[in-house]
């Protein structure tokens, strides 16, 4: 008996290795190849171990001068403190960052949430690289870096989170991406950082897990009129809404934004939590600060202080991006709250999620996200999330993972 279930095991390895085989002779990656990454041939070998693939090189050998663009193109370091500069980032995105799979939306991000994601403590200018037509002096790619230390198991590493990588619609295929990644890569090195991590929507080699967003409709009726949900089967609109109506406010006693004088006690809570995840951010009280504290129309964060104790139990958070709306009449902009860190101590996690639910309703946001990481799978179904389709792809580059992780041992949001 075990020794069939023995084979069988084996057996299914070698369907699974086969089927990874198939994929990477189907789907040749010419550039990803070539870099320090989890290669899918790699995938479960037992006989690698986990932590970086490549060892530091010395800084004198870290090249001195950018990659060469093509002819036409020229590099420019983008100062976000800039009103132009800023504002030029953010059309360039607004045009041409991350749509969904029918081309329906597209991502949104609010110069205030640009400034806010690119100049965490200890950020560096260096690492907000734009990609400039010489002639015109038109923006048309960039790519950011920004610094933080992730924990995996139990080793704190520097890394940089690279994102917002973007070419302009009227240049893709033609390799710019490539050269855009190493020369972030370059500039990370320059700091003696050499690990990243990053997401995508696309697979690359290798993820080290792939999760999945739900949405929970606040209004129901413009997400169906604009094509974002459909009325579920039997349903009229009006059984809908009602379906997901919500208390005109938070139910826990104590539930109030954070302000600043409860950074320190924000910053123990989280970190406390956040050590019980294989991946996640290693937060100190300036992290929390500037990632956590409330800035309107970027990020809200809540939490529960005992009306008898003052203690801080219980917090939850949430980001702002909106994303335009291609080509509909009568709606531009759909208003969507993402799920951002959420601790519980004392408040069941599905209460303190539906009170984040309420004040997003009451701020106004159409829909709220949340990806099934960290513990969010508990409270998904049951507060009438929705799975979307299109998954999101975490990766890390130049450390190895012996394994890939379940979304519920990520403990990582990235913007
Ligand atoms: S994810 C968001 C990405 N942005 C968008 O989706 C916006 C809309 N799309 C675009 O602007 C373009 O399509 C982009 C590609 C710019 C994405 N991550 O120039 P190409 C590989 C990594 O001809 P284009 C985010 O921001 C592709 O597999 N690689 O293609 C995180 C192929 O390589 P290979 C990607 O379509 C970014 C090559 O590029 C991605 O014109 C993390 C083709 O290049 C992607 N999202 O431009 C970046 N998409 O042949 C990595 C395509 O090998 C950071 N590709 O398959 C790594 C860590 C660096 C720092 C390390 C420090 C130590």
């Amino acid at each position: 008996e075990s020794k069939a279930l023995v084979k069988d095991e084996s057996s299914l390895d070698t369907i699974v290795r086969r089927f990874q085989d198939s994929v990477s002779v189907a789907k040749k990656h010419k550039f990803w190849e070539t870099q320090p990454v989890g290669q899918f041939r790699d995938f479960g070998d037992p006989s690698l171990p986990e932590g970086p693939i490549e060892p530091p090189t010395p800084l004198s050998e870290v090249k001195q001068e950018p990659y060469n663009l093509p002819g036409a193109y020229e590099w420019t370091t983008c100062d976000m403190d800039s009103e132009e500069t800023c504002n030029e980032v953010y059309i360039l995105l607004k045009n041409n960052y991350v749509e969904d799979d029918e081309n329906m939306f597209r991502f949104n991000y609010s110069k205030e949430f640009l400034r806010w994601a690119l100049r965490p403590p200890g950020f560096y200018r260096s690492w907000h690289i734009g990609v400039r037509v010489k002639a015109s002096k038109k923006l048309v790619a960039f790519i950011t870096g920004i610094p933080a230390r992730i924990r995996v198991r139990d080793e704190v590493v520097k890394m940089a989170e690279i994102n917002f990588l973007c070419v302009h619609k009227k240049l893709r295929s033609k390799r710019l991406a490539p050269v855009m990644i190493k020369e972030v890569t370059r500039r990370v090195h320059l700091e003696n950082i050499w690990q990243a991590a990053y997401t995508a929507g696309v697979v690359l080699p290798t993820p080290i897990t792939t999760c999945q967003y739900w949405h929970r409709s606040l209004n129901p009726k413009k997400l169906i009129d604009v094509g974002f949900s459909k009325l579920g089967p039997r349903m009229t609109m009006s059984r809908t809404i009602k379906l997901y109506k919500l208390p005109d406010s938070p139910v826990t006693p104590g539930f109030r934004k954070m302000e600043l004088r409860d950074v320190p006690a924000v910053t123990r809570l989280l970190r406390n939590y956040l050590s019980q995840f294989v991946v996640a951010p290693d937060f100190d009280d300036d992290d929390v600060e500037h990632w956590l504290l409330p800035k309107e129309d970027v990020v809200d964060s809540f939490l529960v202080e005992s009306p008898e104790t003052h203690e801080i139990t219980d917090f939850c958070s949430f980001y702002t991006l909106p994303s335009s709306i291609l080509e509909n009449p009568s709606y531009s902009t759909l208003k969507a709250a993402y799920s951002y860190y959420n601790v519980n101590t004392k408040t069941p996690l599905l209460q303190l999620m539906n009170d984040a639910l309420i004040v997003a309703k009451q701020k106004d946001f159409d829909v709220f996200n949340a990806l099934d990481v960290m513990h969010n799978e508990s409270f998904l179904k049951e507060l009438k999330y929705g799975p979307g389709d299109g998954q999101l792809h975490y990766y890390l580059y130049n450390y190895r993972l012996k394994q890939a992780l379940t979304p519920s041992e990520l403990g990582l949001v990235l913007l």
